[in-house]
């Protein structure tokens, strides 16, 4: 099987435990775009896992891959491969050589960045993802083949520094001495990665001939996409199934399955428009219960009501063939639940999310009010292999049945807590 997981909101969907689900059945996983601005959280019986830059499905699978479009921080990487070897002993990690280095120049840069923009500051991960980005495309950035060789390092260092010296002007890198200092660290962080580099898409293309199995692991959401998110409040690379062929360099055409992890309701960190916000003290109770913290920056997330015209213009993007609710057993607590079922403009409905800032602002929302369902008796949800989907209750499963009905998609996966074991898959 060759499938790709991915977010449908603005992230932090619960990607993390749906991978680590069904890694079991993968041989190799792939992460293709992003960087430490990533976290996953994954239970395990071993503990809690939070990963950045590794792949969420790490844990199960044989031979993990961070893919070209990629931008990696060596030294978290360093002390992630370190914990991953310790829960998984015999997993092997490849490394695209063509994936951009995120430098310490770089989490320099996006603080100075941000405060640049001032009002219009997106809230970012301050992981130097934007910034490393931007080389890329100018041409002027750090590959992670290139940390293998000292002279490349400090010429590349130079450029960097040369292109942004005024953003960088309050900063160490002023002083040659610490830019030199910097590459030779650079290159020492590169020789220590040296026996994992590859280049992956080949390794990628030979495991699908071997009929291995394949997973591919977006990060964020597709509301952080570049072009079709939030923008420009939004992350700097693409994040959508299309991704994953420029992130990996595998054929878009063989995918053969496409998974939207969705939560039950939506969160969000970082500033810009969130049409189904909720605020007050409902936003607190739902922010609580559901434990909804970033992982990367510990940020108390903006929480929302589930919005549909959302989801289906996510779901066409991906072109995603099923889907996976997470965070019900969440949702199901409040007393009262809304699902935005329609945008309306101008008095008038409409499916779709404008795409300008201003439209935005101006849009209001037609919710339908659901039924909570409560606690979920998970021992007897889970007492017996068959059946599950019908001991939950009827509220929640209206609320399974409101959304397949609306995007035309089966919901495959239900999760009811964090633990692998408290998922249901209908088949
Ligand atoms: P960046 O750092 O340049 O990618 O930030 C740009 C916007 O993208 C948002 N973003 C995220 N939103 C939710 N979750 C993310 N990952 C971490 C997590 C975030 C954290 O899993 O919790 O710990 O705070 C993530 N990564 C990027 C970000 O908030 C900006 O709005
Ligand atoms: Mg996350």
């Amino acid at each position: 099987m060759l499938a790709a997981v991915l977010g449908m909101q603005f992230g932090d969907e619960g990607k993390g435990k749906i991978t680590d689900y069904l890694s079991e059945n993968f041989d190799v996983v792939v992460r293709f775009n992003g960087g430490n601005n990533a976290g996953h959280t994954v239970v395990t019986s071993q503990g809690k896992f939070k990963f950045h830059l590794i792949p969420s499905g790490s844990l199960r699978s044989s031979i993990v891959i961070l893919g070209n479009g990629m931008v990696i921080d060596p030294y978290s990487l360093q002390d992630e491969i370190s914990n991953l070897k310790k829960a998984n002993p015999d997993v092997q990690i490849k490394i695209s050589k063509m994936a951009h280095v995120v430098t310490p120049i770089h989490k320099f840069l996006d603080k100075s960045e941000e405060a640049v923009r001032g009002g219009l500051s997106i809230g970012t991960t301050a992981q130097g993802i934007g910034p490393t980005y931007e080389d890329k495309y100018a041409r002027t950035g750090v590959r992670v083949v290139d940390l293998l060789d000292k002279d490349i390092v400090s010429r590349k260092i130079e450029i960097i520094y040369h292109m942004k010296e005024n953003l960088l002007s309050d900063s160490p890198y002023k002083d040659k001495n610490e830019r030199n200092k910097l590459s030779t660290e650079l290159h020492e962080a590169g020789l220590n990665l040296m026996q994992y580099l590859d280049y992956t898409e080949n390794l990628i293309f030979r495991f699908s001939q071997e009929n291995k199995s394949i997973l591919f692991e977006g990060a964020q959401g597709t509301m952080l996409d570049i072009d079709f998110g939030m923008y420009p409040f939004v992350t700097s690379s693409s994040t959508l199934a299309g991704a994953l062929s420029s992130g990996s360099g595998f054929p878009f055409r063989k995918i053969q399955r496409v998974i939207g992890v969705m939560k039950a309701y939506v969160s969000k960190v970082g500033s810009g428009p969130f049409p189904t916000e909720i605020d007050g003290d409902l936003a607190v109770k739902l922010r609580d219960i559901g434990h909804e913290y970033g992982t990367t920056t510990g940020r108390p997330r903006r929480v929302g009501w589930l919005d549909l015209p959302l989801l289906n213009y996510s779901s066409r993007l991906n072109d995603v063939d099923s889907f996976a609710l997470t965070k019900v057993d969440t949702l199901g607590k409040l007393s009262e639940i809304k699902v935005c079922e329609k945008y309306m403009q101008d008095g008038k409905d409409v499916d779709f999310i404008p795409r300008s800032l201003e439209e935005i602002e101006k849009i209001r929302i037609r919710y339908r009010t659901m039924k909570p369902w409560g606690d979920l008796d998970v021992e007897n949800i889970f007492s017996k292999q068959e059946g599950q989907y019908e001991r939950l209750p009827v509220e929640l499963r209206d609320y399974v049945e409101l959304i397949e009905k609306n995007t035309g998609k089966p919901v495959e996966i239900i999760s009811l807590g964090e633990r692998r074991e408290n998922t249901i898959h209908r088949s």
